[in-house]
């Protein structure tokens, strides 16, 4: 009794300050996130581009030297140097890389400061140095220039020595432009001049508030007024009661990229805020604020704004009629960008980028399309994992399941209300004292044999695994960190102590190399006697997977509810230079332990909510905090494509919205949002009430359980897409830009979207919509999925009205393509594994359609030797009135080397393990729309057998038909037309 009574004071006492520093129920909180004039470097950024502006004539103070240049002899690298007028003495170095595909990269760092600027970003994002390609250069009085190529179009690269100016040009046209507005400004490492004179600010409850440090005395520089007159923050500055003591004082670095022939900019996630992205400069001012790229745990956030959100992909694309390109601008730093369009309603696009720290890193991708920038993008900093098959299911999440029993009645309950289900969540309840592997015995005795239950329906689990490690000497995780010394540390050299959820907490330095196999080997499985406690996870099994959250990293009682800038990372960088790069890190390792735990290693599905360029190799993100609101729901789309087209192909929103508690009506809508995104899960704050799918009423109920199950029937479409994507970087998310590249008004679209280049989605985000409008852009037919209602579209942009009461999608089937789905119902994407194919066929207005199908075992790596099964489909004109539909192999086609390791190419079997085992999986159906006329026969050719075929003929119109004449589209329907699925055959219609 004695015992307890001393302890609960203390247990109180920690309660109550975590309690003080946890998020209020308010919306999101303005004042615990900087704008752009609360922040130094930031001001000073935006301040430098106005007095340019305010210029008579501005000229850029940079110049290239003309001595001392450097080419090496493959024409692959050239080197410079450079000054700036404000600051004679300083030089900074140039070197510009001739990358393969026409890609270029460029580098500046100050030459020999009196410090170091971070210029390790690359090293983290970045598969490996890329590729070098080979220029032709010419020096003339003017400019430098090197000429090389991408695809058939030729990428100019032109720098002028005085002032400073790179461009890009492709096939004679500039399209990118760096420091043509003369923005470019590399603060160099000073010395701190004069001790400030420090002085306390009293607050009007007079308690001490902050410290703010007096500017020192202007130094004398003749054309520093670029600069401004003062040291603005240079050495110190506190925000929200938190200092940042800027021991290297200022270091930041701004440029201005333009796109000159742009008309609309995409990119620059994380941000809720829409895909074309709005401008934050004159004259058509959209945001006040900058774009702002840093890592934040942004409570209750906006679903209009440029604000930080949790991951930062500094990569943005430019795209118009002509083509696309983009800039990659490779930094941990924060960063702000502004973005205009100077020419109200005209060509070309501006930014301005400003950066705290580091070197410029900036890598200009020539597109000349996007699908060239996807791939471009892709061979630098890796492609997206494929997932095994499950993640791509139904994921069911909650803060909290609160027990086993509630683990295994929700599965249960799934089960009774016929709803597909493959995975279950638990959150940070299920940690003794959120101490992450320890789990709470007394609502989880057993975890094993909880997951094992799961299991045995082939159903996974997933467990939150967050960075910050409670400091207690009972917490395996935290005294093995110590022990290693691989914890973050203070300015000061002593270990960072910040507040989290389990209270005190340190937090584990993915940077240093000790953390890793230290880290993976926390995962690894065992019974007790193979594995010990402490050295892996007893109580874990293969199927339970990962969620990473809060790796921004969210500290509740830090600067921004981040940790502070001037911590120390391994090599001595500052927080300040990493950060962005931080969460990337920590979802790697995790990502890593997860392979390496069983062997054969399975693929890993780790959920993080941070990242950063090469995040895609990792795992999936979803896009945080969300709130139950149709706003949030509507702007998830946005969110969702841009993630996609930056290389996130594994992306989400919370379902339902995390905070508060969407009506029936909304969560129906909100399910039948999600289906349509890579990652589809269900989840809500503890403070929620239940929201299960299961406890709807009806009509509601079934209403979701068709969105479900039609998700499910999509999944062989959905795998095959993230095939795709996982090797050339092509999302399965499409926007209109990327799909019709050359329709003006479809570059702004973001409600509407494809689903690889063959469905067309328009997800209803209005409350009481009874209909629709959808933007067709091409003329092309469409066939509403549902009853093959045909739709017919005009190259200049036609609008149509389709009907979306609550039970009803606008999904459609785009004319030219070839939909693989699987029809039966099932409680999990694993039990699917051995059910027939229907193949849709949505004829095009010239009669032909095209599509392909992946296929593997859905959860090793035996893909990449080949253990695989990839159909390309085709349908062409057969005669006056008929088509034949062939399936062919598309492996030994297809360079697999970037992506499996290997090359495929001749060595495929198509008699692989994986073949043989679904051998007996057979298409049960092929349904053809938009044929001209009722079939005379129907015959299959499999194995040099010609086999006869019934068939059904629905007469309806026909896709060749004039614009006018569309309405029900015309259905065949060939039922069991005895063809496998992974052979080769022909189905002749006529
Ligand atoms: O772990 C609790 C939550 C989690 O449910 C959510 O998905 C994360 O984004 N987590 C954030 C921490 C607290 C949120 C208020």
């Amino acid at each position: 009794m004695r015992a307890t009574m001393g302890l609960l004071p203390i247990a109180l006492i920690s309660l109550i300050s975590l309690l003080s520093f946890l998020p209020s129920v308010n919306a999101v909180k303005g004042h615990d996130f900087k704008t752009c004039s609360q922040s130094g470097f930031c001001r000073r950024g935006r301040a430098l581009a106005s007095r340019a502006a305010e210029a008579d004539s501005w000229e850029s103070p940079y110049s290239l030297l003309k001595d001392g240049l450097e080419l090496d002899s493959q024409g692959s690298t050239f080197k410079g140097k450079v000054k700036s007028a404000l600051y004679p003495d300083v030089r900074f170095s140039l070197r510009v890389d001739v990358l393969h595909d026409g890609l270029f990269r460029i580098r500046m760092d100050e030459v020999d400061g009196l410090k170091k600027r971070y210029d390790e970003a690359s090293k983290w994002a970045l598969v490996g140095e890329p590729e070098l390609g080979s220029a032709q250069w010419s020096k003339g009085e003017k400019e430098i220039s090197a000429v090389t190529r991408t695809g058939g179009e030729r990428v100019e690269l032109k720098i002028e020595y005085s002032p400073l100016k790179v461009g890009m040009w492709i096939s004679g046209k500039e399209v990118i432009a760096l420091n043509g507005r003369g923005l470019l400004h590399m603060e160099h490492f000073r010395t701190k001049e004069e001790p400030a004179a420090e002085s306390s600010v009293e607050s009007s409850s007079g308690e001490e508030e902050q410290t703010v440090l007096e500017p020192a005395k202007p130094t004398e520089r003749p054309t520093a007024w670029f600069e401004g007159a003062e040291e603005d923050a240079y050495w110190s500055e506190s925000f929200g009661g938190n200092t940042d003591s800027k021991p290297k004082g200022p270091e930041s670095l701004s440029l201005d990229i333009t796109f000159p022939l742009a008309q609309h900019l995409y990119g620059i996630p994380e941000h809720a805020a829409p895909l074309s992205l709005p401008t934050t400069q004159p004259p058509e001012t959209r945001y006040n604020e900058p774009y702002r790229l840093y890592n934040l745990d942004v409570f209750e956030y906006l679903p209009d704004s440029p604000m930080a959100l949790y991951g930062s992909i500094p990569l943005l694309h430019a795209h118009s009629k002509e083509g696309t390109v983009g800039a990659l601008f490779l930094t941990g730093a924060e960063t702000w960008i502004d973005v205009a369009r100077p020419q109200v309603g005209g060509r070309g696009m501006s930014t301005h980028w400003v950066s705290e720290s580091g070197i410029l890193d900036l890598f200009l991708l020539p597109g000349p399309g996007p699908h060239q920038l996807f791939r471009q993008y892709t061979a630098l900093t890796g492609p997206s994992a494929l997932p095994q098959l499950f993640a791509l299911g139904y994921h069911q999440c909650r803060w909290n399941y609160i027990s086993s029993k509630d683990v295994l009645d929700v599965n249960r309950r799934f089960d009774d209300a016929l709803m597909p289900l493959d995975v279950t969540w638990l959150d940070i309840e299920y940690a003794a004292e959120k101490k992450y592997f320890d789990w709470d015995k007394s609502n989880f005795p057993d975890p094993r044999a909880m997951v094992d239950a799961v299991a045995e329906a082939k159903r996974k689990m997933v467990a939150i695994v967050d960075p910050h490690l409670k400091k207690t000497s009972n917490y395996h995780v935290y005294q093995q960190a110590q022990e290693r010394d691989v914890l973050i540390k203070k300015s000061d050299g002593k270990e960072y102590e910040g507040w989290c959820w389990p209270g005190a907490s340190a937090y584990a330095d993915f940077f240093h190399p000790d953390s890793w196999q230290w880290w993976r080997g926390l995962f690894r499985l065992g019974d007790g006697k193979d594995v010990k406690e402490g050295e892996g996870w007893i109580d874990s099994t293969k199927d339970l997977f990962i969620w990473n959250d809060m790796n921004e990293p969210s500290v509740f009682n830090g600067p921004e509810i981040t940790m502070p800038k001037d911590n120390i990372h391994h090599g001595g960088w500052e927080h300040r230079d990493v950060h962005n790069l931080n969460g990337m890190l920590f979802h790697k390792q995790t990502s890593l332990a997860l392979i390496e735990r069983t062997n054969p290693p399975q693929r890993p599905f780790v959920l993080s909510r941070s990242f950063y360029p090469g995040s895609q190799q990792y795992g999936a993100i979803w896009t945080g905090d969300n709130g139950g609101t149709w706003e949030h729901m509507k702007v998830g789309l946005p969110m969702v494509l841009t993630l996609g087209v930056t290389g996130m192909a594994f992306a989400g929103a919370d379902v339902g919205g995390f905070f508060g508690n969407p009506g029936p009506e909304m969560l129906t809508r909100w399910y039948q949002v999600g289906i349509f995104a890579p990652f589809f899960r269900g989840h809500a704050h503890i403070d929620t009430k239940r929201r299960e799918p299961y406890l709807l009423e009806e009509p509601y109920k079934s209403i979701v359980r068709d969105a479900l199950e039609l998700r499910y029937a999509m999944l062989p479409l959905w795998y095959t897409l993230m095939h795709e994507a996982s090797i050339s970087g092509t999302p399965a998310t499409r926007p209109h830009y990327v799909i019709l590249p050359h329709d003006e008004q479809g570059f702004a679209i973001d409600d509407q979207y494809y689903i690889g280049d063959s469905m067309l989605v328009k997800p209803v985000t209005d409350e009481g919509a009874t209909e629709t409008s959808v933007y067709l852009a091409e003329d092309e037919v469409y066939y509403a999925f549902d009853d093959y209602t045909m739709y017919r579209g005009i190259s200049s942009g036609a609008q149509i009205i389709v009907p979306s009461p609550l039970e009803k999608i606008p999904l459609f089937y785009r004319g030219g393509h070839i939909i693989p789905l699987r029809l039966r119902p099932r409680r999990s994407s694993s039990l699917m594994a051995q059910d027939p194919f229907t193949l849709v066929i949505g004829l095009s207005t010239k009669r032909a359609a095209v599509g392909e199908l992946y296929l593997d075992d859905g959860e090793s790596f035996s893909f990449r030797k080949g253990e695989l099964v990839w159909r390309d489909f085709r349908a062409i004109k057969n005669g006056k009135k008929g088509i034949k539909i062939i399936s062919d192999d598309r492996v030994p086609a297809h360079p697999t080397e970037a992506v499996y390791g290997v090359d495929l190419t001749g060595t495929w079997d198509p008699e692989n393990t994986y073949a043989r085992n679904i051998h007996d999986v057979r298409v049960e159906r092929v349904v053809v729309l938009g044929l001209p006329a009722a079939p005379t026969s129907v015959h299959a050719v499999s194995n040099q057998q010609k086999v006869d075929l019934n068939f059904k003929w629905i007469k309806g119109s026909s896709a060749e038909g004039k614009r006018g004449q569309e309405g029900p589209a015309s259905v065949l329907i060939i039922k069991d037309p005895g063809v496998g699925i992974a052979k080769d055959w022909e189905i002749v219609v006529e």
